[in-house]
C-alpha cells in the first residue's frame, strides 16, 4: 500500500496558552498547521490567484463549495476529470462546505423538508435537491479531504423556538451525514454545532454531535449578523462543549480581530472570503488596519502598502501604482492585493501559532490590538 492509502486523518494538539491552542492536522495530502486560516476557493479557484501563489502565501488548506460546484461544472464532471484537486491544480488538503448554508443565501425558490432542501439554481434557475445523502455523495465525488455534515443555518432574525427546531433538524441531518459518509480512511467528516446565541441549545447540539462522533467539530450559525460581541459571547462557552482532542472550526470568520478573538477562545480553523474578496475591491488589510487603495491620498505615494510585508505586492509595487490600477480597473490590482491580503492573514495565523507555542499569546494579542486599531497606514 502507498503512504496515501495508509495514512489516516489525525489531529495533535501541540501547545495551549490559556484557551488558545496550536497543533497539527495530518492528512494523506499534507499537514495543516493550526490555528489555520483557509482561503475560499468556491468555484474551484481562489479568485485572482494561481494555486502556487496561494500556497506561497502559507495556506495549508483551501475551502471549496458543494453548492457552486454541483451546479457548475457538476460534481460528476469533476469526478470524471480526476477530482477537484487535479481539476484545479491544488494538491494540498481541501475542505468542502456541505451546501445548505449557500442554498439559503444564494439559491432562488427554496423548499425545506425533513428530507432536505429543494431549490432553484442561482445560475440558470434549474431545479435541484440537496440532502445529507446527496451532499455526502457530492463531496465524495469532489474528493474532498474534510467533508462537512449537511446542516441548516437559520437566517436572522429568528425566534429561539425557530432556532431550536432548526438545530434539531440539523442534528438529525448530522446523523444521516455520518451514516451516508461511511468509513473512508484518510478522509474526515466534521459535525456542525448550531443553536444560535442560546447556551442551552448550543449544549444540546454539542451533546448530539459528540454522541454521533465526528473527526472534527465546527461552530456554525455565527457571523450571520449578530455582531462581534454576541459572537464572542457564544465563543466564550461553545468551544468548551466540543471534544478537546478534535479540531474546532469556526465557519465563515472573519476580520483579523474576529479571528484573533476566536483563537483566544479555543478555535483551531477558520475560513472567510474577506481577504480575497476585499483584495478585488481595493481594500487592503494590514497589521495597522484596513485601507482603501482607491483613496486619492495614495495617488502620489511611492511607498509600498506595508513596508514590513514580504509579499510580492509590497516588495515591488507602490501605493501609487495600486491606486492607478484599481482606478483604471486593471486586473493586476485584484491579483496583487489578494496576494497581499492572503499573505497578511497567513502571517497573522503564524504569529498566533508562535505566540501560543512560546506561551506569550496575551502579550502578542495586546500588541496586535494596539497596532491593528492604530489605523496608522
Ligand atoms: N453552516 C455551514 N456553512 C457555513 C455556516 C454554517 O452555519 C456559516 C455560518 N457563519 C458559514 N458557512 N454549513
Ligand atoms: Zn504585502
Amino acid at each position: 500500500m502507498t503512504q496515501s492509502q495508509t495514512q489516516r486523518f489525525s489531529f495533535s494538539l501541540e501547545a495551549t496558552d490559556g484557551k488558545a491552542r496550536s497543533g497539527r492536522i495530518s492528512t494523506p495530502r499534507g499537514e495543516i498547521r493550526t490555528p489555520a486560516f483557509m482561503p475560499v476557493g468556491t468555484a474551484a479557484t481562489v479568485k485572482a490567484m494561481m494555486p502556487e501563489s496561494v500556497a506561497a502565501t502559507g495556506a495549508d488548506i483551501l475551502l471549496g463549495n458543494t453548492y457552486h460546484l454541483m451546479l457548475r461544472p457538476t460534481a460528476e464532471r469533476i469526478a470524471a476529470l480526476g477530482g477537484l484537486h487535479k481539476f484545479m491544480n491544488w494538491d494540498k488538503p481541501i475542505l468542502t462546505d456541505s451546501g445548505g448554508f449557500q442554498v439559503m443565501s444564494l439559491a432562488g425558490l427554496r423548499k425545506l423538508s425533513e428530507e432536505g432542501v429543494r431549490f432553484a439554481s442561482h445560475v440558470d434557475g434549474s431545479k435541484h435537491m440537496l440532502s445529507p445523502e446527496r451532499s455526502m455523495e457530492i463531496q465524495k465525488l469532489l474528493g474532498s479531504d474534510i467533508v462537512m455534515a449537511f446542516d441548516e443555518c437559520p437566517a436572522l432574525p429568528a425566534t429561539e423556538a425557530e432556532v431550536a427546531k432548526s438545530m434539531q433538524l440539523s442534528m438529525r441531518w448530522a446523523q444521516r451525514s455520518r451514516d451516508a459518509f461511511g468509513d473512508r480512511p484518510g478522509h474526515a467528516l466534521f459535525g456542525i454545532q448550531q443553536g444560535g446565541v442560546t447556551q442551552d441549545l448550543r449544549a444540546q447540539s454539542a451533546e448530539a454531535l459528540r454522541a454521533i462522533e465526528f473527526d472534527g467539530y465546527a461552530v456554525g450559525g455565527l457571523a450571520v449578523g449578530e455582531g462581534q460581541e454576541a459572537m464572542f459571547g457564544v465563543l466564550d462557552y461553545a468551544p468548551d462543549m466540543l471534544p478537546v482532542q478534535k479540531p474546532r472550526y469556526l465557519m465563515g470568520v472573519g476580520k483579523p480581530d474576529d479571528i484573533v478573538g476566536a483563537v483566544k477562545r479555543g478555535i483551531d480553523m477558520m475560513d472567510c472570503v474577506l481577504p480575497s474578496r476585499s483584495g478585488r475591491t481595493a481594500q487592503g488589510w494590514t497589521r495597522r488596519g484596513q485601507v482603501n487603495l482607491r483613496n486619492a491620498r495614495h495617488q502620489d505615494d511611492p511607498r509600498p502598502l506595508d513596508a514590513d510585508c514580504t509579499c510580492p505586492c509590497c516588495a515591488k509595487y507602490s501605493r501609487a501604482y495600486l491606486h492607478h490600477v484599481f482606478r483604471a480597473k486593471e486586473m493586476i490590482g485584484g491579483m496583487l492585493l489578494t496576494w497581499h491580503n492572503l499573505h497578511y492573514f497567513q502571517e497573522l495565523m503564524a504569529g498566533m501559532r508562535a505566540a501560543i507555542a512560546s506561551g506569550t499569546f496575551d502579550t502578542w494579542e495586546a500588541a496586535f490590538q494596539i497596532e491593528f486599531a492604530s489605523g496608522d497606514i
